[in-house]
């Protein structure tokens, strides 16, 4: 079976996306996400321009082969640009796979682990109080795990508060939002918040916290250490993931569970952090880990480490990232949790798609393939728009990661 077309469309259903749908002789179409948020045309050029004319004529069944065929290849190595590239290419033909053997692609991944993914909702608010309301309506969802976010005291905005609750978008205009950051404010802070909430909502509810890379490891540490009479279920990106070597630090002062991954492209890039046993949850996606092929083995190597997986999935990973992470979820051994935001009307029709949410879990779609398609033409109605991550500074002016 060969791949005889390849395009890249891009389109802005109230968040820019990008999608690669490979077509093939015998007429099954495959398609896979390559979103990089607000760095999108450099992952269409370079799917454009350097990988759709390495894929006409290619064999559909050759997954590995072609994965290895664009990372050697290429010979500059890794990056986000790169591994959400190839990732595309690899969901499309997983996608092809399944459509050609009539079964999902969680079937030819050694099928069901689990009875459904575990996903954990976001509640966020300027206050305390609202961030409460907020947990409460994911609880009467039937959420099992919510992530906590609220503003801090005396900080105009911080990350992960948002007036539009339910659809978190931080990536918008045409220059980056200018946010201004106080450790030592939040520190204090953020206890109070748990306190609160174990308070409320008792001790089963699995409660999460994005900490965004914004701590040095002693930092975290006195984080973790001062969540600890609330056992939450994760701290999330508690400082950048550059040093791998700095978890130790937090590692060796906490209980309190660390998981980090989201900006994470490559097994390369956390083999320290699984083999050292220094995070307890890995958050690599599909899109931007090279895929199915690249992210399962990343989650085999966890497996070995008791290093769970806690998939990232916020708005700017496509319903297509969406229903792969489902199928590897459902089927390793070593699931953690799965995030989940829910995408906004306009994107859901653009990208049809058979997984749903129930009872606090999703499930995958049990259609051949991974169960997602683009409506190519509902697309088109929704052009580019450039959109920015936001910065951070501190009160001084420094320029901090946001
Ligand atoms: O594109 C960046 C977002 O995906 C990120 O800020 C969201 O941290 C995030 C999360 O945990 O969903
Ligand atoms: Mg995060």
């Amino acid at each position: 079976m060969k791949i005889t077309e390849a395009k890249v469309i891009v389109t802005c259903p109230g968040r820019n996306f990008v999608t690669l749908k490979l077509t093939t002789d015998e007429g099954i179409t495959g398609v896979g996400d390559a979103t990089l948020n607000g760095r999108e045309l450099a992952v269409e050029s370079y799917l454009r321009e350097h990988v759709v004319p390495l894929l006409i004529g290619r064999d559909a069944h050759r997954i590995e082969d072609t994965w290895q065929y664009l990372f050697q290849g290429a010979y500059w190595r890794r990056g986000p640009v790169t591994m959400s590239a190839i990732a595309a290419v690899d969901t499309a033909l997983w996608d092809i796979k399944g459509k050609a053997a009539g079964l999902p692609v969680y079937q030819l991944l050694g099928g069901r682990s689990r009875d459904g993914v575990t996903v954990y909702g976001h509640a966020n608010g300027e206050t305390v109080d609202e961030v409460l309301t907020e947990t409460a309506r994911f609880v009467d969802l039937g959420y099992r795990a919510v992530r906590l976010q609220c503003g801090v005291p005396g900080l105009a905005s911080t990350y992960g508060v948002s007036a539009d609750k339910m659809f978190y978008e931080p990536a918008k205009g045409s220059a980056p939002e200018e946010n201004v950051w106080s450790t030592e404010k939040y520190l204090n802070f953020v206890p109070r918040l748990f306190a609160r909430a174990r308070e409320e909502f008792g001790p089963e509810l699995a409660m999460l916290h994005d900490v965004h890379h914004r701590l040095t490891p002693v930092e975290a540490a006195r984080l973790g250490r001062s969540l600890e009479p609330y056992h939450l279920f994760w701290m999330e990106d508690p400082v950048p993931a550059d040093l791998q070597e700095g978890f130790r630090l937090i590692r060796e002062h906490t209980t309190t569970p660390i998981a980090v991954g989201e900006v994470i492209n490559s097994i390369w890039d956390c083999a320290d952090l699984i083999r050292g046993q220094l995070i307890d949850f890995i958050r690599c996606t599909v899109v931007h880990a090279g895929g199915i092929t690249h992210l399962r083995r990343i989650f085999d190597l966890a497996a070995l480490h008791h290093v769970r997986s806690g998939s990232h999935g916020a708005t700017d990973l496509s319903p297509v990232c969406l229903s792969a992470a489902l199928h590897l979820d459902v089927s390793i051994p070593n699931f953690g949790i799965q995030e989940y935001m829910r995408h906004t009307e306009a994107t859901d029709e653009v990208f049809p798609h058979g997984y749903h949410f129930a009872e606090g879990y999703l499930q995958p779609s049990e259609e051949p393939g991974l169960g997602v398609d683009i409506d190519e033409a509902a697309a088109a109605r929704y052009p580019y728009q450039p959109a920015y991550l936001p910065v951070n500074r501190l009160e001084d002016g420094t320029m901090h990661p946001w």
